[in-house]
């Protein structure tokens, strides 16, 4: 299992006291509870598909990780999902929905959102405000040291400063609220937490930049390859080509 260090270390902790981490060393299913859990309770992360993984669409290729835009792909041309189901889409093929630990990896995600006039994508990026998150002094304020990247567990730099590897902050300055995000500003509207991270092109005449957004809405996403995924079909598939 493919872990960032100390860094992932905090929410191994999360997983392992949700007994997540059991069923990830196992298997990589995870619960996990849908921040809108009211409507659709229980949903799960799917389990990656051997074939699927060999066959994945690899649209480019930056530091040893394949990506791909769903834009760009005959089946998902016109698919908007929320975002577990983004997610899931992408590790049925041994990836995830991107995270972006450099600017140059978020530099290629805001060319291409340029290029292809994108209006929006789902990221990785998620708030630790699930089960399991509950009474940690580190994580407050959420709105500054709650976020991670849900496809490698890593810990986000905090929102209100400029990440390490970035020589800018990339959260947008500006949203509905006219404040600097993370806003939860769909909260104040009707008491959904924006709990994901979308990267937004110029929605807020804000140019291409990070936002908090809620989960359900539906967008199309970018794929990055998941070690952890494509280690767990390696292992479990001998002499399979991925
Ligand atoms: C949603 O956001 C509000 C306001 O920040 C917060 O008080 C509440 O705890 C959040 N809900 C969850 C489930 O985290
Ligand atoms: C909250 O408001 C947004 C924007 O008007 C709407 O799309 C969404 O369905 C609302 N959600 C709920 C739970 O009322
Ligand atoms: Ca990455
Ligand atoms: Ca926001």
């Amino acid at each position: 299992m493919q872990v960032q260090g100390a860094v992932g270390a905090w929410l191994l902790r999360v997983l392992a006291a949700l007994g997540a981490l059991r069923a990830a060393a196992a298997s990589p299913a995870i619960s996990e509870a849908r921040p809108n859990g009211a409507n659709r309770p229980g949903r799960f992360l799917s389990l990656p598909v051997p074939q699927k993984c060999s066959q994945r669409p690899k649209e480019f290729n930056f530091r040893g990780h394949n990506y791909f835009f769903s834009g760009h792909q005959a089946q998902y041309r016109n698919s908007r999902l929320d975002w577990l189901d983004a997610r899931n889409i992408c590790r049925e093929y041994c990836m995830d929905l991107i995270s972006m630990e450099s600017q140059e990896e978020n530099n290629l995600i805001f060319r291409l959102i340029q290029n292809e006039d994108v209006p929006y994508i789902w990221t990785s990026g998620r708030l630790c405000d699930f089960k399991g998150c509950e009474n940690r002094r580190d994580l407050e304020p959420k709105s500054v040291f709650g976020w991670f990247w849900s496809a490698t567990r890593g810990k986000m730099a905090p929102t209100n400063q400029t990440p390490r590897g970035f020589g800018y902050n990339p959260w947008s300055q500006t949203g509905h609220k006219r404040q600097r995000q993370p806003d939860n500003a769909e909260f104040d509207i009707n008491g959904t937490n924006e709990s994901c991270l979308a990267v937004l092109n110029n929605v807020y005449n804000d140019g291409i930049a990070w936002h908090d957004v809620a989960c359900y809405h539906e967008k199309p996403f970018v794929c990055e390859d998941s070690e952890e995924l494509l280690n767990y079909v390696a292992s479990t598939n001998p002499g399979i080509r991925l």
